[in-house]
């Protein structure tokens, strides 16, 4: 990639000096303070902390007095304890489900659709799509707001968009060949699950158009990146969003991948530690929280993601004043302890995915063993590998053990299934199993 690659959807917003970006922060801030203060749940929750008015801030630093809001916020304040506008000027929900039953719910009047609509087609524009693209949208299109998201942006863009929806791999190859997609937007796992269904379809990559793919939604490590872009031929940006700061659209790559952009003239960022809940500096490791800049329908102060990564602290070479996140290291609830070794599913990743013979997806299951916790890693491999001499498989198994054993010191049993055996979703991916009784908490 060079200069003449950069295209910038917004220059004004993409390139704005940063002394002019923190002063639009500020008073967006104020703003969000002043509508978070009409809702039933911020109005008591600010009143708390001792603010009452958007003038209780006077600079960014400020932020700090604020309180932080988690998911459980926003589930006990179901259905509408978080709404800051009259019904009436709410033009969509999109929800999100998780595991406790009670979904998180955001509103958005019709300027915050067209603000998220802004996001998505400027992060889309930062990898290169543009009105000549042929885009493939196989995200989920409902509540889930991966497949409306970047749907909207693309129309924006100018793009011809395909709103094919999650699942059915054999339509999407339909569509793919017959309209000439030149760019896709799914799941890193959905990916892999396409390639590993080419052959049933009696494809090859070389019959389709495929450029790009834009893949989110769900943690993958570099290794899982290149896989994917060396299987089928394409570059793939990464794509960072959640359901409570509209979906996609908060970070994205641009033609670089060198870590997602965060908007930040819409999203403020904080790195903070978990455990201390104090900000961190840029570069260092920390739960990311987000304050919305530019919502008044759900405005949300100090959101705790959970989520894990860290802020470049150098500039983009493309130039652009929004900061840079690393790739999501895993989330704060998902870090597994095996026999006291503390480690995140994306480290086996890295390290099972660098192998050749490793093939395109895997399981994690973790289960008692007596007193001792048991870890097995199910790869699949490649189907020729599993018609060669079983001695030949041994060897691979010892091979990922080996690895895993360096390099993160746990032993696992491993594995080696058939290509297609593992189960896929058409969602995010399922990847760790996690069998231990509950009572180890
Ligand atoms: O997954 C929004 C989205 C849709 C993002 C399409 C990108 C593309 P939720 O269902 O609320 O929203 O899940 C949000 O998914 O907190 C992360 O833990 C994880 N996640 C999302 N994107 C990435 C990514 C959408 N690129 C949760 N890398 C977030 C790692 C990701 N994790």
């Amino acid at each position: 990639m060079s200069r003449s690659d950069i295209r910038y959807w917004n220059r004004k917003a993409e390139l704005m000096p940063r002394e002019e970006l923190l002063k639009g922060q500020l008073r967006d801030l104020k703003t969000t303070v002043k509508m978070a203060l009409k809702t039933a749940f911020y109005s008591k929750r600010l009143a708390e902390a001792g603010i009452t008015s958007p003038e209780d801030i006077t600079s960014l630093k400020d932020l700090t007095k604020i309180p932080f809001t988690t998911k459980d916020d926003l589930r006990s304040s179901y259905p509408y304890g978080m709404l800051a506008v009259p019904k009436e000027e709410v033009i969509r929900l999109h929800a999100s489900s998780g595991t406790t039953g009670i979904p998180t719910v955001i509103y958005h009047t019709e300027e915050d659709i067209e603000n998220w609509t802004e996001l998505t087609a400027r992060s889309m524009a930062a990898t290169g799509v543009t009105r000549a693209d042929v885009f493939q949208n196989m995200m989920s299109y409902g509540l889930f707001t991966g497949g409306l998201g970047l749907h909207y942006g693309a129309e924006r863009l100018g793009a011809l968009v395909i709103p094919a929806g999650a699942g059915n791999t054999k339509r999407q190859f339909k569509l793919m060949r017959d309209f000439q997609t030149t760019v896709v937007h799914a799941t890193p796992s959905y990916l892999l699950h396409l390639y590993s269904k080419l052959e049933e379809e009696e494809l090859r990559v070389s019959e389709l158009s495929l450029k790009k793919a834009l893949a989110g939604a769900e943690p993958y490590s570099e290794n899982i990146r290149k896989k994917i872009e060396n299987l089928f031929g394409i570059d793939v940006y990464n794509s960072y969003g959640l359901s409570e700061m509209n979906g996609p659209g908060v970070a994205f790559e641009c033609v670089f991948k060198s870590g997602m952009h965060v908007w930040e003239d819409a999203f403020l960022l904080e790195v903070i530690d978990p455990h201390t809940l104090k900000p961190l500096y840029d570069g260092d490791e920390g739960e990311l929280v987000f304050t919305t800049l530019k919502r008044s329908a759900t405005p949300l102060l100090r959101y705790r993601t959970r989520d894990l990564s860290r802020v470049f602290p150098d500039d983009c070479i493309c130039g652009r004043v929004h900061r840079r996140i690393e790739r999501i290291k895993g989330r704060t609830d998902d870090m597994l302890i095996i026999n006291g070794v503390n480690i995140f599913p994306s480290q086996i990743e890295e390290v099972i995915m660098k192998m050749p013979e490793v093939g395109t997806n895997y399981q994690i299951v973790v289960e008692k063993a007596g007193a001792l916790d048991r870890i097995t890693v199910k790869t699949e491999v490649g189907a020729k590998i599993f018609s060669d001499d079983t001695r030949d498989l041994n060897k691979i198994k010892e091979k990922i053990k080996n690895n895993l054993r360096a390099s993160i010191s746990i032993s696992p049993v491993v594995e080696l299934h058939e290509p297609g055996m593992l189960p896929v979703s058409e969602g995010k991916a399922v990847r760790v199993i996690d069998v231990r009784p509950r009572e180890r908490d």
